[in-house]
């Protein structure tokens, strides 16, 4: 019998690696390489969607495609973007399981524009309707929203993720949205005082003074010219193809469609201009009696009418610290470098809490209780940069935890799952990084656990002390584990510079600098500077310092912010367990952020650590689509007389009668499926399961509908 499919006629190169013949590395890049010279950025790995960032736009996401996508099964036309979240938003839909759409790649790979993607392809297919455009409308809006507040110019990329975010869809059980719920990661706040070279701050700033109108600015009592503001960076306001001005409409119109009041508007950009002058007040030393210096502001003329505090409180707030005991409070004067430290650390909360009031006022405009879920997971890709930081090493160890995720469930689960069954399997061996994350994470001798420990001992704590805790118990932890393993991805050598600790992640070696890991992960602001904060006459700030209230003095510390951060993936790993897994593995093609540019090299390195050749191994050895007896019989049973028997008598009649037609059901299956000349055994009857190699699935797609 000759079966055709689209997937096989008119395709360049192979859509699907699974098929390739023969596989190996080079073969494998070659046929990226082929098939995005033709403009084809997707191809599959059985389910999974391999994507490299064309970094154009091509004309293949509009509303046509759409349509040409819409209900049709994953394998019938050419491996997209649109057919995976077809398939996931069918599952969904259809069977009522909660699915999660997981985007990994490195920086500037096209992760957040495939989670934009995937959300626009969701949001024309699914359920129509005023209310329900409504819900879509907000959605979507909530993306402009964030990426203005949280994304920024990196030296990777020029619309850089600088937070996490993960946003599930919730539905009703026809398959309409109902609206949503987001979950951000750490922003990487440190940005908002200081940018490193050639990068900006995040884009907020830039759109608001290029956006305003004159009378906004005058009331906010901004001034245009970037180079007025400390906090921004001059080298690169501008941004080649990135219009800030109209992105600042774009923004605001996004906030007014989310639910966002016109004096919570005016609210947020009076906060936001606030940090801008923050970052302008300056200080100078002034001598006391006892031979002191002590920090007074240095130019008065009214930086802070804005945040609605009184001179006096803020003034006392940069110059004097109060240490709160149980029974005493005890007052010491800050120098200038600490006022300077003091003044960017409220910037930076300032900053920071604002993201975080953001996420939860869209949540409120989104929220409803949960029917059917899909979860899309857009992260701050793997970094490596000159200069490396507790942010990086923050953003790192996120990836490190997706890829586990995906080395756990379709590398090692699906093996063992095999072996279970009964099947026949030479086992395929990949590198497991659960060693780096364990090395990161471990609650007693993980390097957070350490950072937090040496961050509330008492005593001086400095970068240095934790470097020094940090190389001993890793050394010892080293040593150890050469004698098993020879596996450390701890590095330490003679090339390594002071002050600095390498780890061998799994996408590559980064050299981390210790300094400033005990401060960002302490994360404290002076309690005096939350007071003052909270005496402000401007409710948005009052409710973003609640810990200012002095009716409210809690002596407790704070978590740690690495203690969060590792408390908070955590929660998201777990959630995304209970959901159906779909992957979009991202690619970067070069490293110039240019269009028709392919380096092999680069995406030689990104396919290894993605482990993508293991994966197409797995899929082509195994059995990719699996279906318990039960459903499977329930599905196909209209097939013929033979498998779909008339339910009655008495029940262990009933039972016998059902194996009777699983059996039938399974040689109908395999009768059709040894027509095609198979190349290996492709369907077994297992203990549970019917499986089918991924190889001949697609032969059956067209006679059987979907498998799964
Ligand atoms: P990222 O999310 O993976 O990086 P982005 O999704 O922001 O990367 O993509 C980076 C840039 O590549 C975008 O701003 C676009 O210019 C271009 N690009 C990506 N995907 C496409 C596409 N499908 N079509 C056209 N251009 C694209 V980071 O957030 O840095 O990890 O932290
Ligand atoms: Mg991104």
């Amino acid at each position: 019998m000759e079966v055709k499919t689209s997937l096989l006629d008119n395709m360049i190169g192979v859509g699907d690696m699974v098929l390739l013949e023969p596989l190996s590395e080079d073969s494998f890049i070659e046929n990226l390489r082929n098939r995005f010279d033709h403009n084809e950025i997707y191809t599959y790995i059985g389910s999974v969607v391999i994507s490299m960032n064309p970094y154009r736009s091509l004309p293949i996401f509009n509303p046509d495609k759409v349509e040409e996508y819409r209900n049709r099964n994953f394998y019938e036309l050419s491996p997209h973007i649109y057919a995976l979240a077809d398939e996931a938003y069918r599952s969904l839909r259809d069977q009522d399981k909660d699915q999660c759409i997981l985007i990994t790649g490195e920086s500037g790979a096209g992760k957040t524009e495939a989670s934009k993607l995937v959300m626009s392809y969701v949001a024309a297919v699914c359920g129509k309707g005023q209310e329900v455009n409504k819900v879509k409308e907000q959605l979507l809006q909530s993306n402009p929203v964030l990426e203005a507040f949280g994304n920024a110019k990196t030296v990777r990329n020029d619309n850089s993720s600088r937070f996490g975010k993960y946003m599930d869809i919730e539905f009703d059980f026809k398959g309409d949205p109902l609206g949503g719920v987001i979950s951000n990661y750490l922003l990487e706040k440190s940005r908002v005082v200081k940018q490193p070279r050639g990068e900006r701050n995040f884009h907020v700033f830039y759109q608001l003074l290029s956006g305003a109108s004159d009378d906004t600015l005058k009331k906010l009592k901004l001034d245009r010219d970037f180079s007025k503001y400390n906090y921004l960076s001059l080298d690169s306001a501008a941004v080649n193809g990135l219009d800030d001005a109209a992105n600042f409409r774009t923004v605001k119109n996004a906030m007014q469609i989310v639910g966002f009041m016109e004096d919570e508007v005016q609210s947020v950009l009076e906060l936001v201009a606030a940090v801008l002058k923050l970052g302008n007040i300056e200080f100078k030393p002034e001598s006391r009696c006892n031979g002191t210096d002590e920090s007074r502001i240095k130019d008065k003329n009214g930086e802070f009418d804005l945040l609605g505090i009184e001179q006096s409180v803020l003034e006392r707030a940069f110059s004097y610290r109060t240490v709160e005991a149980k029974l005493e409070k005890v007052s010491t004067t800050l120098n200038v470098a600490q006022a300077y430290y003091a003044r960017d650390a409220l910037a930076k909360n300032l900053y920071s809490r604002l993201f975080s009031w953001l996420v939860t006022r869209i949540n409120e405009s989104i929220k409803v209780t949960r029917h059917k879920v899909m979860g899309v997971l857009d992260i701050y890709g793997f970094e490596i940069f000159e200069e490396n930081s507790f942010e990086q090493f923050i953003i790192n160890y996120c990836n490190e935890k997706l890829q586990q995720i995906f080395i756990e469930l379709t590398l090692r689960e699906e093996q063992e799952e095999y072996i279970r069954e009964g099947i026949e399997w030479t086992n395929i061996e990949y590198f497991n990084n659960a060693i780096i994350c364990d090395l990161i994470e471990n609650h007693q001798s993980g390097i957070l656990a350490m950072l937090d420990e040496e961050c509330l001992r008492p005593g001086t704590v400095t970068d240095e002390t934790f470097l020094d805790k940090l190389n001993t118990i890793c050394a010892e932890h080293q040593h150890f584990e050469s004698r098993l393993s020879k596996n450390s991805k701890y590095i330490t050598d003679h090339s390594l510079p002071h002050t600095c600790f390498r780890i061998q992640h799994y996408a590559g070696k980064v050299l981390y600098r210790a300094e400033g890991f005990v401060d960002k992960n302490n994360d404290l602001l002076y309690r005096d500077l939350s007071q003052a904060m909270y005496k402000a006459n401007h409710s948005l700030i009052k409710q973003l310092f609640p810990e200012g209230n002095p009716a409210k003095v809690n002596l407790k510390r704070p978590p740690t912010a690495g203690f969060q951060f590792k408390a908070s993936v955590g929660t998201l790993m777990r959630n995304l367990q209970t959901k159906n897994p779909n992957y979009i593995r991202c690619i970067k093609p070069n490293d110039k952020k240019a269009s028709h540019i392919f380096t092999d090299s680069l995406v030689c390195h990104q396919v290894r650590y993605l482990g993508l050749m293991e994966n197409v191994r797995v899929r082509r050895a195994g059995y990719a689509f699996r279906q318990a007896y039960e459903p499977c019989l329930e599905r196909y049973k209209m097939l013929c007389k033979r498998t779909w028997p008339h339910w009655s008598g008495p029940l262990f009649f009933l039972e016998e009668r059902r194996r009777q037609c699983l059996q039938n059901l399974a040689t109908l299956i395999q009768k059709i499926y040894r027509g095609w000349k198979c190349r290996t055994h492709f369907l077994l009857l297992k203990k549970s399961q019917i499986v089918v190699s991924a190889w001949y699935r697609r032969y059956a797609v067209r006679l059987f509908g979907e498998m799964q």
